[in-house]
């Protein structure tokens, strides 16, 4: 038999072979592969035949060797695509994909700073008796932070040991409290306003119970016919829902700049309900922040007419009430970093 026959004859045994295959696999084209262009292949071997083939025969049997290892390879390649395709897709329908395994089992997810809760929680509650909160820069001028509010150009807070002064010439300092936030609002807008106001506070001052940065929130209420009998019970019905409605509050007479009459606010003890203990210096009370009727001068500097319009403000400190809620003794720990102990309070969204 000459090669070209036996060519012939290779190629009408691929056809079979083709034909045979019913299950397209990935292996089942290897061993296609395997069987006619490997190494000890039936094409390989026809075509180590080739040398030794008579002169004449050569160029036709040369020719038709190319052509069905062509032939093969072409097969080869479409086969092995589909069935890889068809693999991929029967091991795809086969694998169950589990979109439902919760991810957040076993990841740490963190809490907020006992500040951050705290002020969550008085932010909310004045929300509910219907304030707005507003906010305002923490660098200002000295007309925002003192002189707007009744404070007399002598006054000990302006001092340098006691204001952190950025630009002493051009007035410029960190406030010393959220009053400065109203001072913008009442300038911003008119009445009747019911506004709210947290955030940081600066003043020269370091030790155990004094930290230089620490938070305030100040409430302030301006109308006509506005009394001290509403800043009262505005106070009160305040605390309640932040403390539980058994809580009580209780005014002194008092003096600030900025209020006239002023009070200091006082929470019944939240360690012996009003009982007495060392908390609350066996008294039954805590301290907590100040309030009045806004200065008619006040007025003045952001031009309301004091005639027509009244006003309440109080204010405290979120530090302070964490501390009480929370009941955390050094107010340092609450700026100190310390994961172990920032971990201890309640996750919240
Ligand atoms: C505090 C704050 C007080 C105010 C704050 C206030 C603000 C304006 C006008 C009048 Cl714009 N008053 N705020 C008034 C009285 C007391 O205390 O945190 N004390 C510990």
């Amino acid at each position: 038999m000459n090669l070209l026959s036996e060519l012939k004859a290779i190629e009408g045994e691929f056809e079979r072979d083709t034909k045979a295959v019913t299950q397209l696999s990935v292996d089942a084209v290897e061993t296609m592969r395997i069987a006619y262009l490997g190494r000890k292949g039936k094409v390989t071997a026809a075509l180590e035949k080739l040398r030794d083939c008579p002169k004449e025969e050569k160029p036709a049997a040369g020719k038709a060797s190319n052509e069905l290892k062509k032939k093969i390879e072409a097969w080869i390649q479409d086969n092995l695509k589909a069935a890889e395709g068809a693999e991929l897709e029967a091991s795809l329908s086969q694998t169950m994909l589990d979109i439902s395994l919760p991810v957040g089992g076993t990841l740490p997810s963190g809490s907020l700073h006992p500040v951050t809760i705290m002020r969550r929680d008085l932010l909310k509650e004045f929300r509910r008796l219907g304030f707005t909160v507003y906010d305002g820069p923490e660098i200002d001028y000295d007309f925002y932070n003192f002189k707007s509010l009744n404070f007399p150009d002598d006054h000990p807070a302006r001092d340098m040991q006691d204001t952190f002064y950025v630009n002493k010439e051009k007035q410029l300092l960190l406030r010393t409290h959220t009053s400065n936030i109203q001072v913008h609002c009442m300038l911003n807008e008119k009445p009747p306003l019911r506004i709210v106001a947290p955030g940081r506070v600066f003043r020269c001052d370091s030790d155990p119970t004094h930290t230089p940065m620490f938070h305030q929130i100040e409430a302030f209420v301006v109308d006509r016919g506005v009394t001290f009998a509403h800043m009262k019970g505005v106070i009160d019905t305040f605390m309640k829902g932040i403390f539980g409605s058994s809580m009580k509050t209780r005014l002194r007479p008092s003096f600030f700049p900025f209020t006239e009459p002023s009070a200091e606010m006082d929470l019944m003890c939240v360690h012996c309900s009003g009982k007495g203990c060392r908390l609350c210096k066996m008294t039954g009370w805590l301290e907590v922040g100040g309030c009045g009727m806004i200065h008619p001068n006040v007025f003045e500097a952001v031009e309301y007419d004091s005639e027509l319009y009244s006003g309440f403000a109080f204010g405290f400190g979120i530090d302070r009430m964490a501390m009480l809620k929370y009941k955390i003794q050094d107010l340092r720990q609450l700026f100190e970093g310390n994961y172990p102990f920032l971990g201890q309070f309640p996750v919240q969204a």
